[in-house]
Parts: C-alpha cells; sequence; structure tokens
C-alpha cells in the first residue's frame, strides 16, 4: 500500500508545477491617470474603447479621482500601448479635445525635490518616457510615454531599481 500512496503525491506535486508555469503570466494591475475627461460621461466614452483593445481584462474609470484602474496583460499590449490606446480614443466632444494618459507608480523614496529629481534622471534614460512628473506628498511618480511603442510597466519599475529606487505600480 505505501508504493502507489507516494506515487499519487509525487504525480499531485508535478500537476501543481505544471499548472503554475501555464499561468505564470499575471496581468498587470496598474493605475493611469486619465487627462482631457470633460464630463462624466467621458468615463464611459473612455472605459468602452479600452473593453475593446486587445489584453485589457478589467477598466475603471472614476471621474471624481481622474483615475482608471486597469488590468491588462502586457505580453499583449504594454503600458506604452495601453497609454497609446487611451489617447487614440476618439473624443466624445470632437476632435478639438484628446484624451491622455499618464503611468502612476507608488514611490516610496519621493519626498521632495531631491528624491523626486533622481527619479526623473533615471527615467530620462529609459526611450519610450517623454515626461516624468513628480507628486512628493503623494510618494508617487506620473510617467508620460511617447507615441507608440512596447515599454511595460516592469521596465519602467526596473530601470528604477537599476538606479536603487524602489517603485511598484499603483
Ligand atoms: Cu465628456
Amino acid at each position: 500500500m505505501r508504493m502507489p500512496m507516494i506515487a499519487l503525491v509525487a504525480a499531485v506535486g508535478l500537476g501543481t508545477i505544471s499548472a503554475s508555469t501555464i499561468y505564470s503570466a499575471e496581468p498587470t494591475k496598474a493605475t493611469f491617470l486619465v487627462t482631457g475627461l470633460h464630463c462624466p460621461p467621458c468615463t464611459n466614452t473612455v472605459q468602452t474603447s479600452l473593453s475593446r483593445v486587445k489584453g485589457v481584462k478589467s477598466v475603471a474609470v472614476n471621474w471624481n479621482t481622474k483615475n482608471a484602474k486597469i488590468e491588462f496583460d502586457e505580453s499583449v499590449l504594454p503600458a506604452q500601448a495601453l497609454a497609446a490606446a487611451i489617447d487614440g480614443t476618439p473624443h466624445m466632444m470632437g476632435s478639438g479635445m484628446r484624451y491622455g494618459a499618464w503611468l502612476a507608480l507608488k514611490v516610496p523614496s519621493v519626498s521632495d525635490e531631491a528624491s523626486g529629481q533622481k527619479a526623473k534622471d533615471a527615467l530620462a534614460k529609459v526611450e519610450g518616457v517623454k515626461t516624468v512628473a513628480v507628486y512628493p506628498a503623494q510618494h508617487s511618480l506620473g510617467v508620460l510615454f511617447a507615441g507608440k511603442g512596447t515599454i511595460s510597466s516592469q521596465q519602467v519599475i526596473e530601470a528604477l531599481a537599476r538606479e536603487g529606487i524602489e517603485a511598484s505600480n499603483y
């Protein structure tokens, strides 16, 4: 009776390993600060547009905070491409207005102008990052990407890590 029991335990163990390999690509949960929201229905315009983009798992745009909480697969849709999709959403008020998106990052060490500048310098080297906004009171950064490209939120976080700056998605 002992041998079959051991064999069963081994089989269950192998099953667990292969399952975790298959499901290792966890979706990214991130917050984007959305610009150009003119009125509450604009949140629906952006939400509906993004829900049709391949790689987006869920999206919720909040009118009060102007934040979009987005769950997405960066192997299909990197953060830079997601920002471009928001940017490319036709504005409900017509072509005279535009939506835009900044990736929000939690950066605990950012607390004043000097620490903010250090983070800005670290990201100035990253191709695809256009502008970095510093929010010392919120210990956070806003990252504006340049046009189309494939920079992921993880690549931005890693660029900060290389300069000893800890960061994470909101
Ligand atoms: Cu509107």
